[in-house]
């Protein structure tokens, strides 16, 4: 077995701006994280370069790279980080009754919610409920509609990184018209982002994204 031997907490974050990496960020801005971004155009086909394809095969991002350790897919990289900067006070411990509740969500999103609102973009029939991992979008958003109600974040008054995920997803969902609008789920988006650690990764994301747009100008210009 390898041990993991670093102690410097400082992570690599791969990221294209306004993607589901931008919530990432926003969990690094919340933990008051030490980290790094390296950002792949996804117009240019950067994460679909051998380079990239070798942290994520699926050339998907987010990918965080920490100690030499690669961690991919949303639900194990917002857990991993939470756990890595305790302090900060967003993940609920091995011990807290909130601990299986925070990590049902966490996978949940993924899971169920994510497969149901690409389903009904994609206008596809989810099939019988039992081949579905989701049974069915309705009961998805019901469930989500009910978990906020408990407000005013997903566990009540405690904020955690399930929130950081649920709230940045709901926002870009709600925002591409994937997710029918809906008073509930806007004031939690809305509440959410009068943090000012969603302000300084909304910067940090548009200023990278500009970034970006210029050295496309650049080479296409
Ligand atoms: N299962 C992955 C999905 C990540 C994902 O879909 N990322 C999108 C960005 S929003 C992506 O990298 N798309 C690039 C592409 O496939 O062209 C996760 O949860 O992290």
């Amino acid at each position: 077995m390898e041990l993991f031997v670093t102690s410097s907490r400082r992570v690599t974050l791969y990221h294209a701006p306004r993607t589901r990496s931008s919530g990432v960020l926003t969990l690094l801005e919340e933990l008051g994280a030490d980290y790094e971004v390296r950002t792949l155009d996804l117009k240019a086909g950067e994460h679909r370069a051998p380079a990239f394809l070798s942290i994520n095969p699926l050339g998907k991002v987010p990918a965080i790279v920490h100690g030499g350790v690669i961690v991919t897919e949303q639900a194990a990289i917002f857990i991993y980080l939470a756990d890595l900067y305790p302090e900060a006070n967003l993940a609920p411990a091995l011990d807290d009754t909130l601990r299986g509740p925070y990590l049902r969500w966490l996978a949940f999103h993924g899971s169920s919610f994510e497969p149901a609102i690409v389903d009904r973009a994609m206008k596809r029939d989810p099939g019988p409920q039992a081949m579905s991992p989701y049974g069915s979008y309705d009961t998805v958003m019901d469930m989500l509609k009910a978990q906020l109600r408990k407000g005013p974040y997903l566990f009540g008054k405690k904020i955690t990184a399930a929130d950081v995920l649920w709230a940045t997803a709901l926002g870009w969902t709600l925002n591409a018209k994937l997710v029918p609008p809906n008073l509930e789920l806007l004031r939690y988006v809305e509440r959410f982002q009068t943090r000012s650690a969603v302000a300084r990764a909304e910067a940090i994301d548009e200023k990278l994204n500009r970034q970006l747009e210029g050295e496309i100008e650049h080479r296409t210009g």
